[in-house]
């Protein structure tokens, strides 16, 4: 089992960096096309000794890239914007579903498992901008259990209620 968890992380590893920011393992949410938004995921590793803040995210993908965090709220998985992620000194944040993401907004084009995204742009407090490219995106879908599915429901009716 825990050559398989190995083999895994290092096939997935995809390691950016600018100045004192390095992400990994990033990847946007393969989505039905019917469907408007996505969200993209990753590691953000901040090397440096002071916080870095993840300030706004742009993509060629759709119109808006918005900052999000999901939280619990009377029992209830709710996402909501957040002005900034911020990395702390010798740490990182990780980008999870069911945690802080990059919501994709106004997909300009159908994102399926097995395509790539062209770029997203990350934009630090630092100054830094820092470009992924080819961005992998993958279904997220398919190895969440049945909760998780039901927080991805209301997910969607979060969506449009903004
Ligand atoms: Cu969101």
């Amino acid at each position: 089992m825990f050559k398989i968890v190995m083999l895994f992380s290092i096939a997935m590893s995809t390691v950016l960096l600018a100045g004192n920011i390095e992400v990994k393992d990033a990847y946007v949410r393969a989505v039905p096309p019917n469907l408007p938004n996505s969200a993209s995921f990753m590691t953000i590793i901040n090397n440096g000794a002071t916080a870095v803040d993840l300030t706004r995210a742009d993509s060629t993908l759709a119109d808006t890239l918005e900052l999000h965090e999901h939280t619990m709220k009377n029992g209830m998985m709710v996402m909501a914007q957040v002005p900034k992620i911020t990395i702390p000194a010798h740490g990182s944040v990780m980008l999870k579903p069911g945690g802080y993401h990059i919501m994709i907004i106004g997909l300009k084009k159908p994102i399926k498992p097995h395509d790539s995204v062209k770029m997203i742009n990350l934009h630090f407090s630092d100054g830094e901008t820092l470009t992924l490219k080819n961005v992998p995106v993958k279904s997220v879908m398919g190895g969440m259990k049945m909760k998780n599915m039901k927080m991805n429901g209301m997910k969607m009716n979060g969506m449009k209620s903004n």
